[in-house]
């Protein structure tokens, strides 16, 4: 959880000094539901992504480094920087294909399900997905197939109560979704489906750790989920005003501009997964001062490769790609 803050704090702070250019998205405040929720994972899992893709990735066990140089469209990225922020592949992680086109990749884990249903493989697709992708057509289509052939399939909505470019839920009557609470949609297609606390690590472990289990035992599609407290920096184009995650417990948010204090003090998952792993004894504050100072380091390492990457060749632009 640490590295991604850091790796995404540091990614604001590139865009910022002009390495790269055009809009992104940070996983910073869905740590706590990325992180443990693939670690519910095997190894062999499919897992297919969106725009608020980088938490997945790392948590997942992508090298940092490769993971900026894709996003400073560097020779050494993942994907030779042909896909940049929103289309990160890392197909020896379970990343065969990320994508912006919201709602996008629901289909396509359907798809994979039905393939390792098929071959009888043991293996789940899950779907990472915000709120917003519901009000695409291809969610309840999806939805409804994955039903039908009791595929396994982990249908995971991060809903942080914006939808990207837009406004927040129930701050606003014009929401574009018929149906809320968002699980009543699972539910219509006698999907099992429930919510959990997204900023809760440990909650968000134990509802996909029974959801896997579920799926494994051939009871077909599950649909989680998890809500967590939209981060004030989250922009429609490209997050704003970097404040770099202090976790020392004694971390004072008067020095944190007024727009954030709250989030910080109140919503921010990482500090609170950092407090109750003290208050539990699962680790002293020393020791995790220690790990925060190692993810730092290996971040500012990662960056360096990246700005020292190359950028490919232009003859490149059309090789490897379909056409
Ligand atoms: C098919 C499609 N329509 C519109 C967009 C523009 N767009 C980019 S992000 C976004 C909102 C996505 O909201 P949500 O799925 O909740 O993700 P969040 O950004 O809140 O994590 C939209 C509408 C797009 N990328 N793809
Ligand atoms: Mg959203």
């Amino acid at each position: 959880m640490l590295l991604i803050r850091h790796f995404e704090e540091t990614l604001i702070g590139l865009h910022d000094q002009g390495h790269f250019e055009g809009h992104f998205h940070v996983y910073i405040g869905q740590e706590a539901t990325g992180v443990p929720a693939l670690s519910c994972l095997a190894p062999d899992d499919h897992i297919f992504t969106t725009h608020r893709n980088h938490g997945h990735l790392l948590a997942r066990g992508a090298d940092p480094a490769r993971m900026y140089a894709e996003i400073l469209g560097r020779r050494d990225g993942y994907n030779k920087g042909k896909g940049g922020t929103f289309h990160i592949a890392a197909s020896h992680l379970g990343f065969h294909h990320t994508s912006g086109v919201v709602a996008g990749i629901i289909p396509l884990a359907v798809g994979a399900a039905y393939a390792a249903k098929a071959r009888k493989t043991g293996q789940l697709a899950a779907c990472l997905f915000g709120d917003g992708a519901l009000e695409e057509g291809a969610a309840p289509e999806s939805l409804n197939i994955a039903s039908l052939w009791n595929l396994p399939v982990l249908f995971l909505c991060e809903n942080n109560g914006k939808y990207g470019a837009g406004r927040a839920i129930g701050a606003v009557q014009s929401f574009s979704m018929a149906v809320y609470p968002l699980i009543d949609l699972p539910k219509v297609y006698k999907i099992n489906a429930r919510q959990v606390d997204g900023t809760d690590a440990d909650a968000v472990h134990q509802a996909i750790s029974e959801a896997v289990e579920r799926i494994r035992r051939g009871e077909g599609p599950q649909f989680i989920e998890t809500q967590t407290v939209r981060w004030p920096g989250s922009e429609s184009n490209w997050p704003i005003v970097p404040v770099p995650t202090k976790i020392d417990l004694a971390w004072d948010v008067s020095s944190v501009p007024q727009k954030f204090r709250d989030w910080y003090a109140s919503s921010d998952p990482v500090l609170a997964f950092v407090r109750k792993t003290v208050e539990c004894g699962a680790a002293t504050r020393d020791e995790l001062a220690e790990i925060d100072r190692n993810a730092v380091e290996r971040i500012d390492k990662a960056a360096k490769f990246a700005l020292a990457s190359p950028y490919p060749d232009p003859q490149e632009a059309v090789t490897e790609v379909f056409a």
